[in-house]
């Protein structure tokens, strides 16, 4: 049956309001982003970032229009085949109570060790968790041992590399990473080849990035390179002189 293959995703005419309004949310949204590509999402807030990644996994259906991955309309794959192709790193981290292994492994329970630690070793968390009282084996969370922002953010990330998916799905989680670091995880992730959707609020990460999409109000404002959005986009401008 489907799987996903190659993580080609394109929205064709996309209009989204939730289930309990009838605010339109997103409106005729059409881009579409190459297996390996990456795509940096800016906008303010409330503009329909979230909003935007949540119709790929199907945590909601388009109202009007339609997403596709790998040119097959996402209502067509079993939603466990879809969802196990995509790792979405949401806005706010979420850690349970259990060992830093379990946090990592969670939702891909035959992770091996050495998996746990790649993926740790790629997100920028390794580092981090050899200097915790018991390693790997720490327990976080509730009564466990308090993590930064920072520091959450990186374990959600690792937990997402370490399913190695084909379409990754960065929800603003490297907001409290250092340039540095979060240098250092972009570069890893290029190993993973994966197509990339990263909500991002620093102009830095989205000069990196394929394609920029800048969303105004649940609209695509602008769509193309840094270079292009400074020729063609003065809200763009506007973002990168603020
Ligand atoms: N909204 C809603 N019901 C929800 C979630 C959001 O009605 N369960 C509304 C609030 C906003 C609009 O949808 O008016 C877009 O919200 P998003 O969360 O998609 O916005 P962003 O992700 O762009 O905002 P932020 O940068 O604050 O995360
Ligand atoms: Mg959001």
């Amino acid at each position: 049956s489907l799987t996903i293959s190659k993580g080609a995703v394109e929205f064709k005419n996309v209009s989204f309001h939730y289930p309990e309004s009838d605010v339109p949310v997103l409106r005729d949204l059409s881009f579409s982003v190459q297996p390996g590509e990456t795509l940096a999402i800016l906008g303010s807030t409330g503009s329909g970032k979230t909003s935007l990644f949540q119709l790929v996994p199907r945590l909601y259906d388009v109202t009007e229009g339609e997403v596709l991955v790998d040119g097959k309309n996402v209502m067509n794959y079993p939603i466990e085949k879809l969802r196990k192709g995509i790792g979405v790193v949401p806005q706010e981290a979420v850690l349970f109570t259990g060992s830093i292994t379990e946090n990592i492994g969670w939702g891909k329970e035959d992770a091996t060790s050495d998996e746990i630690i790649s993926a740790a070793v790629d997100a920028q968390i390794h580092e981090t968790v050899e200097k915790l009282p018991n390693q790997y084996d720490t327990r976080v969370g509730q009564r466990g041992v308090n993590l930064s922002g920072g520091q959450k953010q990186r374990l959600s990330i690792a937990r997402a590399l370490v399913r190695k998916p084909k379409i990754l799905m960065l929800d603003d989680s490297t907001s409290a990473l250092d340039l540095k670091t979060e240098g250092k995880l972009l570069k890893a992730l290029r190993t993973y080849s994966c197509t990339t959707f990263i909500i991002t609020q620093k102009i830095s990460t989205a000069m990196e990035a394929d394609h920029i999409l800048l969303l105004d109000d649940g609209t695509v404002e602008a769509w193309g390179t840094h270079e292009e959005l400074l020729n063609t986009s003065p809200l763009y401008v506007k973002i990168v002189q603020s």
